[in-house]
């Protein structure tokens, strides 16, 4: 998900009531829900021998019936995604993104032992990250595999989101489900001069087609930490070039990341490799631009944007990433303008962590709070999660929660009209010892 540069007249006129963010609290929800992950499948495989050919005569013989077996425990993934990712890793082990060890000052980080035993102490927090991370690049195996013009995007966004709902184990229909893990924020399928944001509300008839160029921007989370990460997807070559820019750009940010560094260096050193792209279209050449009121992001338990940005042009913010911290790094370019406005019907809506406590005289806003609070907390939602909690007639309540400054609505962030738009992110965590690319893999 994006954070877009605050306009500046709203900037203005939040300069009082900002301060108040600089230090979010942050409400640990976080429950024990992993751990158990073993005593599944210990003792089918002795079973599923003794059942295999040439067996039956003994097996009849023997009749030693156990009381209604389980089904053995999936060994790999299923298509589509529905094996729950805990019963892949028995042992609790998720595999690690891309390690990339500190440079410079930094370095000693690698082998200093105060920062190793930082990363010990630290080890459910990696855990619940690399879990995420991992079911993120099965989910988005099978959406890479699977989406095909003719698709509606509402079945591609159900698509991943059953998915990811499914691996984690938390179909998110009782209370409180959807906190303690699942879908992180709502599936942006981003088309074109959309940048980001989209996602299809009920009724929504886009059928995905052959000459589109559409963003997947999907979140995975366990107990608030969120894996935030997003890839391209053209059907026609002549893309290409639009698309490698954005990677390559992505990849920059994402190298010069690091403790200590400064954040308007880093969007310098992304804006220096996508401008160095250029797109022919039907005869034209486009400049590629780097969309300049776009934003990579910090992530916090619970919240997807933590409060600092990591441009993606030059810019003077002297802002450090800090030890600890994470990062949505994200780019994108544009055949267009390089710079968004809001646009379109809104889906993406996020119950603000310092919203102010206004008196609700719209009775379905009160209703509507309540199911949001319990349900979402302050991770993104949109309508079509309300949908599916059962709610109907919620839009009064739910524009009068965005008039009230108690839920921030995200509406769709565009281009001009007839522009190209890509984008790519990944989620970095910076490890006392080490940066670790989480949500890295073979496809980005
Ligand atoms: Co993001």
């Amino acid at each position: 998900m994006a954070a877009k540069t605050a306009d500046e007249l709203s900037k203005l006129a939040l300069n009082g009531a900002k301060d108040k963010d600089d230090n979010p609290s942050i409400s640990g929800k976080a429950k024990e829900t992993n751990g158990n992950l073993s005593d599944q499948d210990d003792s089918e495989d002795a079973e599923d021998a003794a059942q295999g050919a040439g067996a039956p005569t003994a097996a009849k013989k023997k009749k030693k019936r156990k009381p209604k077996k389980k089904k053995a425990a999936p060994k790999e993934q299923s298509d589509p995604p529905r094996v729950k990712l805990s019963q892949l890793f028995p042992s609790g082990n998720y595999p690690a993104g891309e390690e990339v060890e500190y440079k410079n000052d930094n370095a000693y980080r690698t082998t200093s032992e105060e920062k190793r035993h930082l990363d010990r102490v630290k080890s459910e927090w990696l855990s619940d990250y690399r879990q995420s991370a991992e079911i993120h690049r099965q989910v988005r195996q099978w959406a890479k595999a699977n989406i095909k013009p003719g698709m509606s995007l509402t079945e591609i966004a159900e698509g991943i989101e059953d998915g990811t709902r499914a691996l984690t184990g938390h179909p998110g229909l009782e209370e409180g489900d959807n906190i303690v893990g699942g879908v992180g924020f709502p599936t942006g399928l981003n088309l074109d001069h959309i940048a980001a944001h989209y996602s299809p509300n009920a009724g929504n008839k886009t059928i995905l087609q052959e000459n589109n160029v559409m963003k997947v921007d999907f979140g995975v989370h366990l107990n608030g930490y969120i894996v935030d990460s997003a890839f391209t997807i053209a059907f026609d070559p002549k893309y290409d070039n639009l698309l490698n820019a954005v990677k390559d750009a992505t990849n920059t940010g994402i190298r010069e990341a690091g403790i200590d560094v400064r954040v308007g260096d880093i969007g310098a050193a992304i804006q220096e490799t996508m401008e160095s792209y250029e797109l022919e279209l039907d005869g034209k050449t486009y400049p590629i631009k780097a969309i300049r009121n776009l934003n990579g992001h910090d992530i916090v338990q619970n919240s997807i944007h933590g409060g600092k940005s990591v441009p993606i042009v030059k810019s003077n913010d002297q802002t450090k990433m800090e030890e600890g911290e994470v990062f949505a790094i994200e780019t994108f370019g544009s055949t267009g303008r390089g710079y968004v406005t809001d646009d379109l019907e809104c889906s993406h809506y996020a119950l603000r962590a310092d919203h102010p406590n206004v008196p609700l005289r719209v009775s379905s806003a009160r209703n509507l709070l309540s199911v949001i609070k319990k349900s979402f907390g302050t991770l993104p939602f949109c309508r079509r999660y309300l949908d599916r909690l059962g709610q109907e007639k919620y839009l009064l309540g739910l524009n009068n929660l965005v008039s009230s400054g108690i839920v921030e609505a995200y509406p769709p962030l565009v281009d001009i009209k007839g522009s190209y738009t890509a984008q790519f992110e990944h989620t970095i965590l910076l490890r006392p010892t080490v940066k670790e690319v989480i949500s890295r893999g073979d496809d980005y």
